[in-house]
């Protein structure tokens, strides 16, 4: 298929490479003990993430997906014919609707998707390009930061980097400041960056979303224990474990645990590694800040990223913010 062309920056088995899972090993020797969130991510995890982006609690998707549908046509008359590069992403549901925004003024459609899990990067590109006959897919299996520096101005006058879904909102202050750098690095002058992003809002709405009554989040958190005992010759036992998720509102941050039901131990064959539970302990898989616009809107400027327009749902709980270099 000419029109798909399929990367693997991430070797498919990552147990030939000496660096990998070194995070994992750091993370889980900490104290207290974290995992970087990215190993949600395998098949299985993006496929239930999907199913958490649909939940009644979930108000974060439904709420940006609004805003894309109010305002993608201004989007795509800011930034004229542009190449769609979007970071993490996933199905591609959201994108669809800046496609066909930029399908409207009859722009040539170049997407070139970034994501960690291969199967719903395969899967969303072969299914776009059924629905839109031409578009032109350059899919990478990667990191952001491993794609980031591989990514390269295409035949369009410009790029937009998207970054939706709010996923900004779980790297720390520093992931952030180094996740900036990275962009306006991958950028060139008078280039594009989308940034969609959760707002703070109260503790009864945020909390919930993060706490479903079908405990579809407890799945997406225990199967990370899964995606490392696949990854790492792990013997995680995930009934052992239990999700805990709450909103620390003196940080406007959601904090998502596993917490170990009792004393445990449990080993990482392929990194050489044991690790001791207390009955209790937790480790931190995930955090998801909420962002106050003014205040990020300044943080990207100062990191040369101009904000030029932004947009939010009428309630206020999402931001959607176009940026040039
Ligand atoms: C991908 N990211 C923005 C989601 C969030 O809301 O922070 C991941 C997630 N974790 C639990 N539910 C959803």
């Amino acid at each position: 298929e000419q029109r798909l062309q399929i990367e693997h920056l991430i070797p498919t088995n990552p147990l030939f490479v000496p660096t990998a899972g070194s995070d994992v090993s750091k993370g889980l020797t900490q104290t207290p003990k974290t995992l970087p969130a990215r190993y949600f991510y395998d098949d299985r995890g993006s496929d239930l993430f999907e199913q958490i982006c649909e939940l009644p609690e979930y108000y974060v998707t439904r709420t940006e997906t609004k805003i894309l549908q109010q305002y993608a046509g201004e989007i795509a008359r800011i930034t004229g014919p542009c190449e769609l590069v979007e970071l993490g992403s996933g199905s591609s549901t959201k994108t669809r609707i800046i496609l066909d925004a930029y399908a409207q003024l009859g722009h040539p459609l170049q997407y070139l998707p970034i994501d960690v899990s291969a199967g719903i990067l395969e899967t969303s590109a072969r299914q776009l390009l059924a629905d839109y006959p031409s578009l032109k897919v350059h899919a990478l299996v990667a990191t952001y930061e491993l794609a980031l520096t591989q990514v390269s101005p295409t035949e369009l006058p410009n790029r937009m980097i998207s970054f939706i879904g709010s996923t900004l909102g779980n790297l720390n202050p520093q992931e952030c400041d180094v996740f900036f750098a990275q962009i306006t690095n991958a950028l060139q002058v008078g280039e594009y960056f989308l940034l969609g992003i959760d707002l703070q809002k109260p503790k009864h709405i945020v909390e919930p979303a993060y706490n479903d009554a079908q405990g579809v989040t407890a799945a997406f958190n225990l199967n990370m224990l899964e995606h490392l005992n696949h990854q790492f010759e792990g013997n995680f036992d995930t009934t052992q474990f239990e999700h805990w998720a709450f909103y620390n509102e003196a940080e406007s941050q959601i904090e998502m645990h596993l917490r170990s039901l009792r004393s445990q131990s449990v080993e990482l064959r392929a990194l050489n590694l044991n690790v001791d539970f207390a009955p209790g302990e937790t480790i931190l898989t995930e955090i998801s800040r909420k962002f106050n616009l003014q205040i990020i809107q300044e943080q990207l400027t100062a990191n040369g990223l101009v904000p030029l327009q932004g947009w939010t749902d009428a309630d206020g709980w999402f931001g959607l913010l176009l940026c040039q270099l």
